[in-house]
């Protein structure tokens, strides 16, 4: 059976990590029996990073990675999608995983207001006595980290308005269909489902939850998508 490594749940998800939610839901989709483990400790891992599976006595890191091992397991995440949806599919995957993401880390570790819960969520291995420190040192490398990405040098008024393109093409999408490409789930709901969850579970209002949350469309969606894990 194919173990997932993940981060623990957080924030009333079934992990903090999106990436850890995906991969989630892509071992649902391809039919293999898996089961979970807990870590909040990447460092052992390949990449340094979660989600990881272990499979055949291998561990397999990064959750496009885990898609192609799936994918050479038989799993057809995008089964009856045509070659134009597969490259739209492609291209909205990286918009919530390399643009949309950044926006949930910015608010969640730049956030004045998150930050304690934040702290105390991922954090909570490390002893109370130097959690403070640890997680502040880690905050800075990852806020400096942000900078050089480019987002974290945004106010949050340019950050919304970067945003919402997005967001109206993910609705845009969704105006015909239960899910981005039709009434089945495919791989791309696997990536931006989990990430719209992420940006709703984070602590406290943002714009982009506000944002989320006044769109009944994007609701309904993220409502179904995370059904998919019950
Ligand atoms: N490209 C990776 C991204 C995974 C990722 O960024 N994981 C984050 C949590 S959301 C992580 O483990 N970060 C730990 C670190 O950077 O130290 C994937 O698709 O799996």
């Amino acid at each position: 059976m194919i173990t997932l490594l993940t981060y623990p749940p957080a924030f009333g998800q079934f992990s903090g990590s999106p990436f850890c939610i995906k991969a989630a839901h892509l071992l649902n989709l391809s039919g293999q029996r898996w089961k979970r483990e807990n870590t909040l400790d990447p460092r052992m891992m390949p990449h340094q990073k979660l989600p990881v599976i272990r499979a055949e006595d291998q561990l397999i890191a990064d959750s496009d990675m885990i898609r192609a091992y799936l994918e050479s397991q038989g799993a057809r995440f995008d089964a009856g999608l045509s070659d134009i949806d597969r490259a739209t599919s492609r291209a909205f995957i990286r918009m919530a995983e390399e643009h949309i993401y950044f926006h949930i880390v910015l608010d969640r570790w730049a956030n004045e207001d998150a930050w304690p819960e934040v702290r105390e969520t991922y954090f909570s291995s490390v002893p109370r006595l130097i959690r403070g420190m640890v997680a502040n040192k880690i905050r800075k490398n990852l806020l400096s980290a942000m900078r050089v990405q480019g987002l974290g040098r945004f106010t949050p008024e340019q950050r919304l308005a970067r945003l919402e393109p997005d967001l109206d093409a993910i609705v845009a999408r969704l105006w015909q269909n239960r899910f981005l490409f039709g009434d089945t789930p495919t791989a791309a709901d696997a990536s931006v489902g989990p990430m719209l969850s992420a940006a709703l579970s984070s602590p406290g209002e943002t714009p982009m939850s506000s944002r989320i949350r006044e769109n009944a469309v994007l609701m309904g969606y993220v409502e179904r998508v995370e059904e998919m894990l019950h």
